[in-house]
């Protein structure tokens, strides 16, 4: 790759195609593209955050949103629980979610042609369960260098003003990265509970409710939380972590997926489709993928 395609592979190039699959694009049952405009690309630039995004029908989420349960159902049998993060290893079907062109294509507009997962992950709130996310940056403890890393949140429920939806520090990611705390709260779903030292006001934060089968897109330094869950409902967000090829993984040597264009740099192992759902490779490959993400987001506990 020349340095001048390295050099705009920052955020907010024009759409450049998709390289990867070149069967025809698939839109769903919404039928639509969800391509960024200019303008949503800029404002993307300058405030860190683009929401809301229609990108599965309601129909399409709620049936997601079955598939997830019946595994979280499993889950609750003692000796049988299926980590729920990278489930794109062991399962087609969010296999077929993270290369999605309604959820890949607007992050491709944002960090250019060449696309990798990273993660797969959920946060999910039980209802009136007290759990909350303290203000952080996504970049603390992730180790992927340089930032041109984007995470889409994807509601399988309602996530509306009352279950506790993200709220965004706007431009917050023009910012450096902060001196964060790990308090370990228990209710706190982030994996070292961790929270920005500095006092964040609420005041100056705006709320990102999403409708089912909604996206929103945030950068990895915005500075972002969430409030308990107050409705009957689960409140579930599917969250995927994209960065563009040329990131790298400062920590360890770790895994992804190529959702679009090529990746000429090789910083990540790249893994493949599950052939079989829950097949002893696929679930051999989440396993190692996991192995590999704890160890980099807790570091600092082996040095
Ligand atoms: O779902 C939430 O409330 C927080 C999600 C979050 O912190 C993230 O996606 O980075």
């Amino acid at each position: 790759m020349c340095s001048s395609q390295i050099g705009w592979l920052v955020f907010g190039i024009p759409n450049q195609g998709r390289l990867l699959n070149q069967t025809p694009t698939h839109y769903g049952e919404t039928g639509m593209s969800t391509h960024l405009n200019k303008a949503e690309i800029e404002a993307f630039r300058r405030r860190g955050y683009h929401t809301p995004l229609r990108v599965l029908s309601v129909d399409e989420a709620v049936a997601m949103r079955q598939k997830l349960e019946t595994i979280t159902a499993e889950s609750d049998s003692p000796g049988t629980a299926t980590p729920l993060t990278d489930l794109h290893l062991i399962y087609r079907w969010a296999w077929d979610a993270i290369n999605d062109p309604r959820i890949v294509d607007p992050v491709v507009d944002l960090l250019g042609p060449n696309v990798l997962l990273w993660s797969l992950n959920w946060f999910i709130k039980e209802p009136l369960d007290g759990t909350f996310v303290t203000y952080h940056q996504d970049a603390t403890y992730w180790g992927l260098e340089p930032h041109d890393v984007v995470t889409a949140w994807v509601a399988l429920s309602d996530a509306g003003p009352t279950t506790g939806p993200m709220k965004f520090i706007p431009e917050s990611h023009r910012g450096v990265v902060q001196d964060h705390v790990d308090t370990f709260a228990a209710q706190n779903l982030l994996s070292r509970g961790q929270v920005i030292e500095q006092d964040i006001s609420d005041n100056d934060s705006i709320l990102a409710p999403l409708k089912v089968g909604e996206m929103s897109l945030h950068h990895v330094r915005l500075i972002h939380g969430s409030e308990p869950n107050l409705t009957h409902d689960r409140r579930i967000g599917m969250v995927l972590r994209y960065c563009a090829t040329h990131v790298k993984q400062s920590k360890l040597r770790d895994t992804a997926v190529l959702v679009h264009g090529l990746d000429a740099y090789g910083h990540f192992d790249l893994l493949p489709a599950p052939k079989i759902d829950a097949g002893d490779e696929e679930l051999l490959r989440q396993k190692d993928a996991l192995q590999r993400m704890q160890r980099a987001l807790h570091s600092k506990d082996y040095e």
